[in-house]
C-alpha cells in the first residue's frame, strides 16, 4: 500500500508515562493490538490517528517512534457519559452480545452519540486535508474506521463535499447479531446505513458478515448482492468481508521464553508446585462468563473432593468500564462468588482454591501464567474474536507446554481451532464442570498435538495478515472491483 492511512479509533494510540531520567510526565505509544498492528504499515507510508483523549489539549501531535498524525477528539465529561458508557456500552453493547444483558434505550445517549460522530468526521476531515496538502504523499489517504462506536462516521465522510471521494473502510470487533435483534434498536435504519456508506465494512466470522446482510436485505428494500458484496438500489456497491483478527504471533512467542518471563514462570511454578492449573484471563466484563466459570469451578471442586487442595483456579480480571452500573455490579457478584468457593473449599493451613487479580498484569506475567496454565478457560457468552485464545497458544507452543484450551462455542476463535480446543457452552454450567475435569484428563501427548496444531493456526493467519487483507478489500471495494 502507498497511501497514507488514517485511522479513526475511540481512543488515542498513545497514554501519558513518566520519564525515568527526569520523572517529568510525557507521552508513548501505547502497547495497544490495534498499534502493533498498525506500525510496519504507518512506518512506510505514514498517516494520522483520531481518537478521544480526555486531556485533547495536550495531547501532541506526534510521539517518538509512531509514524502518525494525532489528531485528539476533545469531548465534554456529559458527551463521554452519552456517547460512551451509555450509547456504545449501554445500548449498543449487550444488543450485539445476543442481549446477554439487557439493553438500555435512551434517546439522550443516541443524540449525544450522532454528535460525537460527527465531531470525529469533522477532525477526520481536517486530518485528510492536512494529509493532501503534505507534499510527501501523492496519494489519497486511506481512512479506517474502527469499531461499534463510530458506526455513523463513514457516512459523515461520504456526505462531506471534501471526503465524498476517499477510500472508507470500517471494521467491527465486536459480532454483528441476528436481524431479529438489530431490530429492537429504533436507530437501526441510521446505524446501518452509517456503516453502509464505507467502500468496504469488515466483521472478524462468515456468520457476523451474514448476519449484517440478512439485516441490510430485510430493512432496506432494493437491496441485492453479488458475491461478497451488496448492490445498494443508488448503485453503490459495498464489499462486506469476514477478516479474523488476530495477534503478533511472533512477538508473543518470543515474549513467551524470554528470560523476563522465564523468570516470573520459575516462580509461578514453585508457588503452584503439585497442584494442576486453571486460569482465567478477561477484562471484567459480563460477556466474558466468569461468573458460570466459577459456578462450574465450585460445582467440580463439591462433586470431586480428591481434586480439593490439587488444583487452583486463577482469575485474572482487568478493572474495566467502571463507570457503568453493570460492570460494578458485576464486580461485586464475582468477588462474592470467589468469597463464597474459598471459604467453602479451603483447609486449614493450605493455600486457597481460587485466586483472583482485578488488576492488570504485566506482558511478561500473563505469558508466565499462559505458559503454567494446565487448562485455559476462554468461556464467554459472546465473544466478537477473544485474543487471549490466542495469546494463550502460542505462548505454551513456543514453552512446550502441553495445557489444554476450553473454548466457548460463542467466541469468534471457535472457527479458526476447531476440533482442537475443548468445546464449551458455557451456559450449561454443569457440563461445564464434567469439560473443566475431561480438559484435565487428556493425555498429555494429545494435548501437546492440540497446541503445535492451534499454535501453528494463529501463525498462519497473524494480525499481519488481518491489516493486508483489511487494507486490500477496502482499496478493491473503493476501484469497484
Ligand atoms: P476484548 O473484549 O477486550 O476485545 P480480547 O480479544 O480477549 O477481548 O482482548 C483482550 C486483550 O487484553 C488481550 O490482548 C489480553 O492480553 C489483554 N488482557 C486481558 N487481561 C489482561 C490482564 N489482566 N493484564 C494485561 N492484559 C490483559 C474486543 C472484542 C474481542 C476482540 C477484540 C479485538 O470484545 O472479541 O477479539 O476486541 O478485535
Amino acid at each position: 500500500m502507498t497511501r497514507p492511512l488514517v485511522v479513526v479509533a475511540n481512543r488515542l494510540p498513545v497514554s501519558r508515562a513518566t520519564d525515568p531520567a527526569d520523572g517529568r510526565l510525557t507521552w508513548q505509544a501505547s502497547a495497544g493490538g490495534l498499534v502493533t498492528a498498525l506500525r510496519p504499515v504507518v512506518d512506510e507510508v505514514g498517516g494520522a490517528w483520531i481518537g478521544y483523549d480526555d486531556d485533547a489539549a495536550g495531547v501532541p501531535d506526534r510521539v517518538d517512534g509512531l509514524n502518525v498524525d494525532l489528531h485528539a477528539v476533545g469531548l465534554s465529561r456529559a458527551q463521554v457519559r452519552g456517547y460512551y458508557h451509555g450509547f456504545s456500552n449501554r445500548t449498543v453493547w449487550p444488543l450485539f452480545h445476543d442481549l446477554v444483558a439487557d439493553p438500555v434505550v435512551d434517546r439522550r445517549w443516541w443524540h449525544t452519540y450522532q454528535d460525537v460522530n460527527r465531531a470525529f468526521a469533522e477532525v477526520t476531515a481536517g486530518a485528510l486535508e492536512r494529509a493532501r496538502q503534505s507534499e510527501d504523499h501523492d496519494e489519497q489517504p486511506l481512512v479506517w474506521i474502527q469499531d461499534y462506536h463510530l458506526m455513523l462516521v463513514p457516512e459523515m465522510l461520504r456526505n462531506m463535499a471534501s471526503t465524498a471521494d476517499t477510500p472508507v473502510g470500517f471494521f467491527l470487533h465486536i459480532p454483528f447479531p441476528p436481524p431479529e435483534l438489530v431490530a429492537r434498536l429504533p436507530w437501526r435504519d441510521q446505524l446501518l446505513q452509517g456503516m453502509l456508506a464505507a467502500d468496504a465494512v469488515g466483521f472478524h466470522t462468515v456468520r457476523y458478515r451474514d448476519n449484517f446482510v440478512r439485516a441490510v436485505q430485510q430493512l432496506f428494500p432494493g437491496v441485492t448482492t453479488l458475491g461478497d458484496s451488496i448492490a445498494l438500489p443508488d448503485g453503490r456497491h459495498v464489499r462486506c468481508v469476514a477478516h479474523p483478527i488476530s495477534i503478533d504471533a511472533d512477538a508473543f512467542a518470543e515474549l513467551a521464553t524470554s528470560a523476563a518471563t522465564e523468570a516470573e514462570l520459575a516462580d509461578l511454578r514453585e508457588q503452584f508446585a503439585g497442584r494442576r492449573v486453571l486460569l482465567g484471563v478477561d477484562r471484567l466484563d459480563y460477556t466474558k462468563g466468569i461468573r458460570h466459570r466459577l459456578q462450574a469451578i465450585e460445582l467440580l471442586l463439591e462433586r470431586e473432593p480428591d481434586l480439593r487442595g490439587k488444583v487452583a483456579f486463577v482469575q485474572i480480571a482487568v478493572p474495566s468500564r467502571d463507570d457503568v452500573k453493570e460492570y460494578r455490579d458485576l464486580r461485586t457478584e464475582v468477588e462474592t462468588e470467589v468469597g463464597r468457593i474459598n471459604g467453602r473449599f479451603t483447609e486449614p493451613g493450605h493455600d486457597v482454591p481460587v485466586h483472583y487479580f482485578y488488576r492488570g498484569v504485566s506482558r511478561e506475567q500473563l505469558a508466565a501464567y499462559y505458559r503454567l496454565a494446565d487448562v485455559m478457560c476462554v468461556t464467554p457468552l459472546k465473544d466478537g474474536m477473544n485474543l487471549v485464545a490466542k495469546e494463550f497458544v502460542t505462548c505454551q507452543a513456543a514453552g512446550d507446554e502441553a495445557g489444554a484450551l476450553l473454548l466457548s462455542e460463542f467466541a469468534g476463535a471457535i472457527l479458526e481451532f476447531g476440533e482442537q480446543a475443548v468445546r464449551c457452552n458455557p451456559f450449561d454450567v454443569e457440563g461445564l464442570s464434567y469439560l473443566l475435569a475431561s480438559a484435565l484428563e487428556l493425555p498429555e501427548t494429545e494435548r501437546r498435538r492440540r497446541i503445535q496444531a492451534m499454535a501453528e493456526a494463529v501463525r498462519e493467519r497473524d494480525v499481519y495478515r488481518w491489516v493486508a487483507d483489511e487494507l486490500a478489500a477496502i482499496e478493491r471495494g473503493h476501484g469497484g472491483i
